[in-house]
């Protein structure tokens, strides 16, 4: 029986660009094409080859390389779309639309043509807004495209949980709904630790200072940085989206899809929990929410409303 190797395009090579492609070769996922613009071509090139040349340590196998031409990327499996400008100091992440926005039609018609089967992970800001466009300029079906969002607010807000509490990240579950930016919706009604729900464990003032540090996480990395975002966390939730599609997993994490009707919501890409296996976004799932839950989720929903309308697509 003859094995081919998955093949994963990274569109944008850049921060999490080169993180997602260490994470896919040491997690053996397939070959991987990493895509950047011209004038970064040659970096992008030396960053496959030194992944290449790490391969003996990281004992995997993998063809690792990089590329300006689309082409290269023909019959990619998956591709996650880093490609487009992070945020500095002082920006939100609706700031970055009208840059971003351009770079996503250049990306949308290089996979449409080359790569018209690849589960689309989409990663550049703003998300919900980008999320929609990519699905709206490839006309792929809504399986297809997803955006990964809530699967690192997710894990924020679990780290979070973890650190102020001095317990094992590993037995904190919960779930954030929503749009990706400041009114996201953790649910902490729904979050246990170790099955001992989050409120019996914690303070309502622990746990509000949670919620607000957990939908603030990404502009605090940001004022650390001064210039650029997170990278390693956004690579990993990246690939674990990656490798529930390609591994059937059928994972079950937060993510940025087409709802029809869910949540009340239509026609947009908003975060709410999605299955990820071969199929793509399988399923959705609907979790009954309370009345107050369901006004910060129409909140959160207003805002990505009004930064798609931005995008007159
Ligand atoms: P950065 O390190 O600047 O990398 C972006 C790369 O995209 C650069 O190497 C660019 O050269 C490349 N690029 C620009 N235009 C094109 C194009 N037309 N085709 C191909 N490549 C291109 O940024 P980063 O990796 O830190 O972040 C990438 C994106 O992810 C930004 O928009 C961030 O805001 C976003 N981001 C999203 C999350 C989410 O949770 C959704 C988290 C962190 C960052």
């Amino acid at each position: 029986m003859s094995y081919q190797r998955k093949k994963i395009a990274l569109i944008g090579g850049g921060q999490i660009g080169q993180n997602l492609a260490m994470l896919a070769a040491m997690k053996e996922l397939g070959d991987i094409v990493v895509l950047d613009v011209a004038d970064y071509v040659n970096p992008i090139k030396g960053k496959a080859l030194d992944l290449m040349e790490m391969a003996p340590h990281g004992n995997y196998d993998a063809n690792i390389t990089g590329t300006g031409d689309y082409q290269d990327i023909a019959g990619a499996d998956v591709a996650i779309v880093t490609a487009g400008k992070p945020r500095v100091a002082g920006m939100t992440r609706e700031d970055l639309l009208a840059t971003n926005i351009a770079i996503i039609k250049d990306v949308a018609a290089g996979i449409k043509q080359y790569a018209p089967n690849a589960f689309c992970i989409i990663v550049t800001n703003p998300l919900d807004a980008m999320v929609y466009s990519f699905y709206k300029l490839t006309g792929f079906p809504k399986k297809q495209v997803v955006g990964m969002a809530g699967t690192l607010d997710t894990a924020r807000w679990r780290a979070f949980i973890a650190m102020e509490l001095g317990v094992s990240v590993a037995d904190v579950a919960g779930t954030v709904l929503g749009g990706h930016g400041p009114d996201m919706v953790p649910l902490p009604r729904l979050t246990t630790v170790g099955g001992v729900p989050l409120a019996e464990i914690a303070t309502k003032e622990q746990i509000d200072k949670l919620v607000l540090r957990t939908r603030e996480a990404g502009t605090e990395i940001v004022k650390l940085f001064g210039k650029g975002s997170a990278f390693f966390s956004p690579a990993w939730s990246a690939i674990i989206m990656a490798e529930s599609f390609l591994k059937d997993k059928k994972r079950i994490l937060p993510g940025a899809a087409l709802c029809e009707g869910e949540y009340g919501v239509n026609g947009l890409f908003i975060g709410v929990p999605v299955m990820i296996g071969v199929k793509g976004v399988e399923k959705i799932f609907e979790i009954k929410l309370t009345d107050e839950e369901k006004a910060m989720l129409q909140k959160t929903v207003g805002v990505v409303t009004a930064t798609v309308a931005e995008t007159k697509l």
